[in-house]
């Protein structure tokens, strides 16, 4: 009878909400870990400082489906503030990435989450919005692929297999300078 009361009364509320509740979070979390440290590069026959996230140049290629939820953890392993800015796309203000605006700046050896519903599909790109660490390397590709579902899959098309590829330059003057010279 006890059992009964307790089972009526306290824990079938707590099941139907968990039901409830894992019905909603039914899409995929999908987590990356981005490390980003200092590096030397050598396109030139010179060694230059960059930036490497995860060890390479341009940053890995994230990669989501529409419907997903990024979970984004920038761990910063620099001596200098980072930032990461989703470039175009539709996001809480407060997961943009622009230090100092929608965001306190990273500071060195800490971890930053940004988390956020991948609402759109496309190839699109990420960077850095500190200072400018894009040009040294914080630069890659954010590609969100359609749901199986969406009524605009065109079966033989959005499924093909896909290479993304990035187009950048280097050079060896620091970009604060270059900067000048050009503007
Ligand atoms: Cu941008």
């Amino acid at each position: 009878m006890v059992l009964q009361n307790i089972l009526s009364k306290k824990l079938l509320p707590i099941v139907f909400l968990l039901l409830v509740s894992n019905n909603i979070s039914a899409q995929k979390t999908v987590r990356y870990d981005l490390y980003v440290k200092d590096t030397l590069v050598n396109f030139t026959g010179k060694f230059k400082r960059a930036i490497a996230v995860n060890g390479q140049i341009p940053m890995p290629t994230l990669v989501f489906t529409e419907g997903d939820t990024a979970e984004i953890y920038v761990h910063n392993l620099l001596k200098e503030e980072t930032s990461l800015h989703w470039h175009g796309l539709f996001l809480p203000n407060k997961e943009d990435g622009v230090p100092n605006l929608t965001q306190m700046p990273i500071k060195p050896n800490t971890t930053h989450v940004y988390r956020f519903p991948i609402i759109q599909n496309g190839t699109h790109w990420y960077h850095s919005h500190s200072g400018l660490q894009e040009q040294i390397g914080m630069y890659g590709n954010f590609i969100m692929l359609k749901k199986s579902d969406d009524k605009t899959f065109r079966k033989g098309i959005d499924d093909l297999p896909t290479v993304p590829i990035v187009l950048s330059e280097w050079t060896d003057l620091k970009p604060e300078k270059h900067s000048q010279n050009v503007a």
